[in-house]
């Protein structure tokens, strides 16, 4: 009886903790994605730091953000970069950089630090690609599931699993896809799993921080149109 109480007061007190963590956490579900300024929904907002890595320099070196051992940066012939970084959005993106899972990780794990005092409350990320599929022997397409983390790595809950892919493998941009998550009280770190591929590509991790008041404009991802000045650092 004592056993069972406890269980019962540690559910509840478990539960409370996540309604708090997450009472203002909004995700953005999969949309299409050719560029920062053509397509990401934070390219209209006013922040007072934001950071975009797009892998273009062969390395994740942007700071406050440290990705989870196993990625890796291709060198010539497996690329499936967002396509505006080859220098023309034009239905490529094969001459561009991206992020990939090495035949070895089904998840990317982001761990934010922060930011002149607070954590993110923007974090974004692009799939780009997946080749092969464990199982039924399937190629190019698969499920996706992203997540999100407040502060103490209290998961913002899971989106997904969407199913992703054109079935090709030659750099194609039609699939690409942006994932999203805003979070007033902060982003401690963002996940993107694919659970039957260890064979996937990501680009155009972007995060940022809008302070209160902004923030809670910012929550509804439109307004601040062309408020103050915003500061971006791009790692190329
Ligand atoms: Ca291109
Ligand atoms: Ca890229
Ligand atoms: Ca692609
Ligand atoms: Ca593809």
């Amino acid at each position: 009886m004592q056993r069972s109480i406890s269980r019962v007061v540690f559910a509840s007190s478990t539960a409370i903790a996540l309604a708090a963590a997450s009472a203002s956490a909004q995700y953005i579900n999969p949309t299409p994605y050719v560029g920062f300024n053509a397509s990401s929904p934070f390219a209209s907002l006013s922040f007072n730091s934001f950071f975009l890595e797009n892998f273009e320099d062969g390395q994740f070196n942007t700071p406050f953000a440290t990705p989870s051992p196993g990625w890796g940066v291709p060198g010539v012939s497996i690329l499936d970069s967002v396509d505006e970084d080859d220098g023309s959005i034009n239905g490529t993106g094969a001459t561009g950089r991206s992020y990939y899972s090495n035949g070895t990780q089904n998840s990317l794990t982001i761990t934010f630090s922060t930011i002149n005092g607070s954590l993110p409350t923007h974090a974004g990320i692009v799939w780009t690609d997946v080749g092969q599929i464990a199982g039924a022997g399937g190629i190019a397409v698969g499920p996706v599931l992203f997540e999100a983390f407040g502060p103490g790595n209290v998961s913002l809950g899971v989106i997904g699993p969407f199913n992703l892919g054109d079935g090709f493998i030659s750099g194609e941009t039609a699939e690409d896809r942006f994932f999203g998550i805003v979070n007033l009280g902060g982003i401690s770190a963002i996940r993107i799993t694919m659970p039957t591929s260890t064979d996937w590509e990501i680009d155009h991790v972007q995060y940022g921080v809008i302070p209160a008041p902004g923030a809670a404009t910012a929550l509804g991802l439109l307004a601040l149109g062309a408020a103050s000045r915003r500061r971006r650092t791009t790692a190329r």
